[in-house]
């Protein structure tokens, strides 16, 4: 116990130290039973400023950044490669508006989960990190209705 206590201490530290965000309020949407898809949110902010450019997680088959937008008042989603981070700015990944959708579930979320996420993100100077965060699964308001699969 107390090994794992300094282990996730040391990562805390790693992630504080040469994170290129400082990523917060991260929660991902608890699933019903034959639900697929969900939704993942968070506060997103890039010191030096960068780009979001996907991610992946091991509860899933398939990580796909989204956007939401309403069109002739219908809410509609979509598939979008990247989400600028402009330095120093608070980027909220929340429902109704950009998420992280982790689709092709490998297992029901259920809430007080916690799940991995592993960011990808490009640079000022367009090198390419990864930078995990771990996610806490609530249970959410309503469902993602155009995502279940
Ligand atoms: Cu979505």
């Amino acid at each position: 116990m107390k090994r794992l206590l300094i282990a996730a201490c040391v990562w805390a530290m790693a992630g504080t130290a040469w994170g290129q965000v400082d990523v917060t309020s991260a929660w991902a949407r608890a699933t019903v039973p034959g639900q697929m898809g969900t939704g993942a949110f968070m506060t997103i902010v890039s010191k030096e400023g960068g780009r979001l450019i996907g991610a992946a997680s091991p509860v899933a088959g398939v990580v796909e950044l989204h956007e939401m937008s309403m069109e002739n008042n219908v809410m509609k989603m979509r598939p979008i490669t990247g989400l600028d981070l402009p330095a120093g700015r608070e980027i909220q990944l929340k429902p109704g508006g950009h998420h992280v959708m982790l689709l092709d579930l490998k297992r029901p979320l259920k809430a007080g989960d916690k799940v991995k996420i592993e960011l990808r993100l490009e640079t000022r100077d367009g090198k390419r990190v990864t930078q995990p965060v771990e996610v806490e699964v609530r249970q959410g308001a309503p469902a993602h209705e155009a995502h279940k699969q």
